[in-house]
């Protein structure tokens, strides 16, 4: 497989200016200071005598100190924890009809930069908690950047930004103890969301399994909102967008994320990275839901209102365009951490809607990346920077890099009449210009503190993505909420409240989940507006919408002393054949003995590399190695919990015994070697679950 490339003219630079870092000086032959003096001994500090004190005149030990005290900035409030990579967008429909931006011209190619992340989390915590996941793109397009800042969840917990501080208080460690870190089973997140009946549809989503994606590769991606595409003639449609990853959608299930958090706290990071750097370039196409008035005031909700979807059956996703990651970062810091997103970027041809928690967005992204970067010049940070030419007569602050020459620094000027640069000037033609109310939007001018009475309806949609759900989903889903508030301890209220709540989506969850607590079933909570049954959705399951493939998954093969050569080279082929990936497993990282003599080294010592890090195992294992290995709980633990977690089992004959101890009663995932297991490993067994633990 192809590396990545990486080369030198790669790197990202600001267009039209030059940074005077060459690649962090890596390239000079001798070790300076930040201004250039070079550095005789970079080992021992400036002292009196050789066991005296150390002399304040140590320039080269104060520097190099002071500069490490700062290392490091403020972490995002949300969404700190993160993993991104470059890669290019390319338009593959001609959709001039709709809007006039040029990323969307059929056949041009915009380079990207995306971040994937988790919510709740600080930015050391853990790839796999039950959390959203933001999904935020930078396109570098020629008409400037736009980004398009979106989660893995196409709605929101909340209708109205003056709410979002609340929302992240609760949910983030609480305030007195400070924990738990990353996580939203606790008192305070439920108590708040349990008041806030509007809520209800993204606690659906966040209580099912798309908030445990298996990697950043199998999960969709959504704008949330409802934007505006705009088009040269100035005409206005709405639109929602959406990202459809090429290899299908798959999610953990939930003791199997928690014990990934164990085995490896870098999971979706590492997968992202490893993908990219060896040439498994992850895929999204980009599709849009495109609408008029007519047809957003013929619904039961306001397109306006962030907790609310348009069913895909309704608007069919269409199909416009191709993301590619192609490039890992080469400094982590340097782009992934101060790569800072603005949902206000939008080039010409794109517009917003007047959805509040949208329009509260436009500022927040602004203001906190001040607090975050230190400088109103943050958009001068390379990853940051337009690719295209930028202009304009802001100038100074914090952190300057730019040297702008003359003395044009304002405008209107005639300095050109005088043979000086008189600096850039507007364009009508080619500059935004905010679409106008063509679109029917409620402008009448009143200042009203208000939530519109079309908000109200909080449990349609939310009953709609309950139902569209598989039997075994919606058990996930009402064994979520039995889990997350059975870690309610201090507030006895919350639980039946919410419980009341869930009353209004339907009767059977809400009975599951007082079951499942062992509470009594609570009076229904009053609805603000009742709710309406709506058509099912089969696009809102993960389960009908996984694709059957061995492509982006991880095959774990367990081998000891005497597996049989030519058995693991076969299967190894196989795998690698289906586009999969195989990955050895061994006792001794060194490797094992096997049938003819050599010795075959393995990719991960079986202590440390559990089977909850593996899509499918495969037990390769002579009659030999299957008696030593029966007496290590590793190995035992590595069959049970492959078992456990739905996923397919290929074993040699000799290894049946330690499925026999680990408890595995054979199905239809537990197969021979042969080509079954390559079958079976390109899926889950979700039917196995029933007969493996109670769920609400
Ligand atoms: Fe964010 N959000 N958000 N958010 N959000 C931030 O911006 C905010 C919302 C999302 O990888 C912050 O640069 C408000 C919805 C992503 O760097 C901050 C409101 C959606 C990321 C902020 C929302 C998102 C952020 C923190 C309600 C899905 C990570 C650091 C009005 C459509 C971007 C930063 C990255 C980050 C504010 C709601 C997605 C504080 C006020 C809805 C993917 O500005």
């Amino acid at each position: 497989m192809a590396k990545s490339p990486r080369t030198k003219s790669d790197r990202t630079q600001p267009s039209g200016g030059e940074t005077h870092q060459t690649a962090a000086g890596l390239d000079t032959a001798v070790l300076t200071t930040n201004h250039g003096v070079p550095i005789s001994d970079n080992q021992n500090s400036l002292k009196s005598g050789t066991r005296g004190p150390t002399l304040l005149e140590d320039f080269v030990l104060r520097e190099k100190i002071f500069h490490f005290d700062h290392e490091r900035i403020p972490e995002r409030i949300v969404h700190a924890r993160g993993s991104g990579a470059h890669g290019v967008f390319e338009a593959t429909d001609d959709i001039s009809d709709l809007s006039m931006a040029a990323v969307f011209t059929k056949g041009e190619k915009t380079e990207v930069f995306v971040r994937f992340s988790t919510v709740a989390g600080g930015a050391g915590s853990v790839d796999t908690p039950r959390d959203v996941r933001g999904f935020a793109v930078k396109f570098y397009t020629r008409e400037g950047n736009w980004d398009l800042v979106g989660n893995n969840i196409p709605v929101f917990f909340i209708q109205d930004a003056l709410k979002f501080p609340d929302l992240v208080h609760a949910v983030k460690m609480e305030a007195d103890r400070g924990y738990p870190q990353a996580g939203s089973a606790h008192d305070t997140f439920w108590d708040w969301a349990s008041l806030m009946p509007e809520t209800t549809h993204m606690l659906m989503w966040a209580m099912s399994d798309r908030a445990l994606p298996r990697s950043f590769r199998t999960m969709e991606g959504f704008g949330v909102h409802t934007f505006k595409l705009v088009n040269a003639k100035g005409e206005a449609s709405f639109v929602k967008f959406h990202w459809k990853p090429r290899l299908g959608l798959q999610s953990t299930i939930w003791d199997e994320a928690l014990k990934l958090q164990a085995a490896d706290n870098d999971f979706q990071r590492r997968d992202l990275f490893e993908a990219i750097d060896t040439g498994n370039f992850p895929q999204w196409d980009l599709g849009i839901q495109v609408f008029d008035q007519a047809f957003a005031d013929a619904q039961p909700y306001d397109v306006l209102d962030a907790t609310k979807l348009v069913p895909e059956e309704n608007v069919p996703v269409r199909l416009i365009g191709t993301l590619t990651l192609n490039r890992n970062v080469d400094n982590f810091f340097a782009e992934t951490e101060q790569v800072a997103f603005l949902p206000s970027n939008v080039p010409p041809g794109i517009d917003f809607s007047n959805d509040p928690l949208l329009q509260g967005r436009l500022f927040s992204y602004l203001d906190t990346q001040n607090s975050r970067l230190g400088t109103t010049n943050f958009h001068q940070i390379p990853i940051n920077a337009p690719r295209c030419p930028f202009a304009n007569f802001q100038r100074d602050g914090k952190m300057q890099t730019m040297v702008p020459r003359g003395r044009a620094n304002y405008e209107p000027n005639s300095l050109a009449a005088h043979g000086e640069v008189g600096g850039p000037r507007e364009s009508p033609v080619t500059g935004f210009v905010t679409v106008d109310a063509a679109t029917g939007d409620d402008e009448s001018g009143e200042k009203l503190r208000v939530r519109s009475e079309t908000f109200a309806d909080h449990y349609s949609q939310a009953r709609l993505f309950y139902l569209s759900q598989t039997q075994s989903e919606q058990a996930h889903i009402a064994s979520s909420f039995v889990f997350e508030l059975s870690k309610v301890g201090l507030l006895d209220q919350v639980p039946p409240r919410m419980v009341a709540n869930l009353r209004n989506v339907d009767e059977d969850l809400a009975r599951r989940v007082a079951d499942g607590l062992g509470i009594p079933l609570p009076k229904k909570a009053p609805a603000a507006k009742e709710p309406v049954d709506m058509p099912l959705s089969d696009a809102l399951s993960i389960h009908k919408n996984m694709k059957e493939t061995l492509e982006g998954r991880a095959v774990g093969i367990l081998i000891a002393d005497g597996t049989d050569a030519a058995e693991l080279d076969a299967v190894v082929a196989a795998i690698k054949k289906a586009k999969g990936k195989a990955v050895i497993v061994a006792p001794k990282v060194g490797g094992a003995k096997l049938s003819d003599g050599s010795v075959r080294k393995a990719d991960g010592q079986l202590a440390g590399s559990p089977s909850q890090i593996f899509d499918a195992v495969a037990i390769v294992l002579s009659q030999e190695g299957c008696a030593a290995l029966i007496k290590e709980a590793a190995a035992v633990q590595f069959a049970m919990d492959a078992f456990g977690h739905l996923k397919a089992i290929g074993h040699s004959d000799a290894a049946k015994p330690l499925l026999d101890k680990a408890g595995i009663e054979p199905d239809e995932g537990v197969t021979d070697l042969g080509k079954s297991f390559m079958t079976a490993a390109s899926r889950r067994f979700y039917d196995r679950e029933p007969m493996l633990r109670t769920l609400a």
